[in-house]
């Protein structure tokens, strides 16, 4: 199984801990579409195709995660689960947000379970169980590892990380994210001198990612997505939005319309790649979603399994130390030939 050449990709079983059974969407509860078998899906079809090694990550502490989040949120987090079965009992399954303080009400008056939910959560689709933090902190340490492994010289790395993590801020989850794994992973790089670029090719718009990058000039953000005007996450991802501050010019939104295809796709990402080569990077990050593939469950875009080694090789062409970081994609059967689809593309491209 193990193989000494190609591509490492990190990986934790911590992950299974978060096994989410529903969420709130549509006005309904319903099946959850972020499941376990995602992650185990892209591993199988790893091993299969012989991709590489299949390693553990380290265990890294919390001060890199630190570095991206505020110390309320990690706290949180690590303590919501026992706070909701504290308040609803033991057969309290997932703690959920369903109250938040919109305007008149008054955040910092949030004290018991549910008024902290909603000042943490910005959506009712990101519920908490009790294996969440033990996998949202592996999926860091993933992230982490992958970035260590291109630190230290590697050309390229996958972070098989689950939850995903671009919709989270530095205090704010939401968006069946966490911690913001690709974030964690750009800034412990930036920390070792490099100058991190990040191109999130997610069907969704990476609102948490983009947010913590705003207002610096240290790293590149863009992102090819959906149009926020009918597409999750509603709020941010237009095209106005470049960044502000030192970090004027420093953010890119390509938002796109539903229904696009590989050629409407590939157009943005030369748009995406002008822009990336004129901010002078020396190292890639990638928050690679596969929820841009023509079934997928919950999105409107078409791109085709075949298109995915078109991509990869499109990323390959960037001739950068590329950090590949797992986010959504919600077609199970195709995840892993689309997931890996990318990976191969990107190798012998
Ligand atoms: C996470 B990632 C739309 C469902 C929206 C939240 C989507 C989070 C996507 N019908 N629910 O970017 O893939
Ligand atoms: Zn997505």
């Amino acid at each position: 199984m193990l193989q000494s050449g190609g591509m490492k990709t990190f990986y934790s079983p911590a992950h299974l801990g978060h096994a989410p059974v529903e969420e709130f969407e549509g006005g309904r509860l319903t099946p959850a579409v972020e499941r376990p078998e995602r992650a185990e899906a892209v591993r199988a079809r790893i091993v299969e195709r012989g991709l590489g090694p299949v390693l553990a990550p380290a265990e890294f502490g919390n001060e890199p995660i630190l570095r991206v989040h505020d110390p309320e949120l990690v706290g949180f987090l690590g303590e919501a689960f026992g706070a909701w079965q504290a308040a609803y009992g033991t057969g309290a399954r997932a703690a959920l947000p369903s109250r938040w303080p919109a305007r008149g009400l008054d955040a910092r008056r949030a004290v018991d379970i549910e008024s902290r939910l909603g000042t943490f959560a910005f959506d009712a689709g990101t519920p908490i169980l009790q294996g969440t933090w033990p996998a949202a902190r592996a999926a860091a340490n993933v992230a982490l590892s992958a970035a260590q492994a291109i630190r230290d010289g590697g050309k390229s790395a996958f972070a098989l990380t689950r939850p995903p993590g671009h919709h989270a801020s530095n205090d704010v989850f939401g968006g069946f994210c966490y911690l913001n794994n690709i974030a964690i992973a750009a800034q412990y790089l930036a920390d070792a001198g490099m100058r991190p670029a990040i191109l999130d090719v997610d069907y969704h718009h990476g609102n948490g990612t983009q947010t913590i990058f705003y207002a610096r000039d240290d790293v590149f953000f863009c992102s090819i997505h959906a149009d926020p005007n009918f597409a999750f996450p509603h709020f941010l991802g237009f095209a106005d939005e470049h960044g502000a501050g030192a970090g004027e010019d420093m953010n890119l939104n390509l938002p796109l319309p539903s229904g696009t295809d590989w050629p409407h796709y590939s157009t943005a990402f030369a748009k995406a790649r002008g822009r990336i080569e004129a901010f002078g990077p020396d190292v890639l990050l990638v928050s690679l979603g596969l929820d841009t593939f023509i079934d997928d469950p919950i999105a409107r875009f078409r791109l085709r399994s075949e298109d995915y080694l078109r991509l990869g090789e499109a990323i390959a062409a960037f001739r950068l130390p590329t950090l590949f970081v797992f986010e959504g994609g919600y077609n199970v059967e195709k995840l892993g030939v689309n997931t890996v689809n990318v990976l191969e593309g990107f190798a012998g491209g």
